[in-house]
């Protein structure tokens, strides 16, 4: 029992220190961030589940009751050994949770801070349409029912920072994708960033109940080579 017990943890710490560091050219990349904490939280749970849920087995095996009319006997504890019995389990499980959460503040702050190179977008939030307006004045949509429009094109390499708003009511700009899900909110800018590392096509989705039309609140968001996101901004300048 002993030896699976450690064979269990060796694992977990084993990929704990693997994926360490997540970035991509030199860039933070908060999505693959992400994913390395919510696997450490998951095998942190797995491992602690684990060692309690075995040694309730077998305490629940060894000390069970043989006879009807056995009475249970507790141990005699000392004052320091019944403090020790307290203190020394807690301070193991708090460490690990501090541990945890100052991992968490760190990627926090990773989402927070927007690269200096960043590209913006002005996002605007209506019932019920993403509006994608870029610095130099294009402006994109998608129209779900006629599945025209580009919706939110970017090129791969370039960390992209929404500045988001909404003319309405709440809004919330949610990315599975990009790990990324931030309010929108009528008379207040709220920020995301996300970096597109691999041409990808994927969506973004309203992700907070915003009227009848809410689930057909959605746009693609494309990542796609520097040279064909050139070619898209020229025809669009085009257009306009
Ligand atoms: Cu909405």
């Amino acid at each position: 029992m002993k030896g699976r017990l450690s064979a269990l943890t060796g694992i977990a710490i084993a990929l704990m220190a693997t994926g360490a560091v997540a970035s991509e050219g030199g860039l933070p990349n908060p999505a693959a961030d992400w994913d390395v904490l919510w696997n450490k939280v998951l095998w942190d749970l797995v491992v602690i589940g684990a060692i309690f849920g075995i040694a309730a087995l077998i305490m629940l095996f060894k000390y069970r009751a043989t006879s009807p009319d056995q009475v249970g006997r507790g141990p005699k504890l000392s004052r320091a050994q019944a403090l020790a019995w307290a203190l020394i389990p807690a301070t193991i499980f708090m460490a690990d949770d501090f541990f945890m959460a100052a991992k968490g503040w760190t990627l926090w702050n990773t989402y927070r801070t927007v690269p200096e190179n960043a590209m913006e977008v002005k996002v605007t939030g209506s019932m019920w349409n993403w509006e994608f307006e870029y610095e130099n004045g294009i402006i994109s949509t998608y129209d779900v029912d006629s599945k025209e429009g580009s919706g939110l094109v970017v090129p791969v390499g370039t960390p992209v920072v929404l500045r988001m708003e909404s003319i309405d009511v709440i809004h919330s700009f949610g990315m599975a994708t990009y790990r990324v899900k931030e309010d929108v909110m009528p008379g207040r800018i709220t920020y995301i960033w996300f970096n597109p590392v691999e041409a990808k096509e994927s969506w973004v989705t309203c992700v907070e109940f915003c009227g009848t039309r809410h689930s057909y609140m959605y746009a693609p968001v494309k990542a796609v080579p520097p040279a064909q996101y050139e070619a898209w901004v020229k025809k669009m300048e085009s257009e306009a």
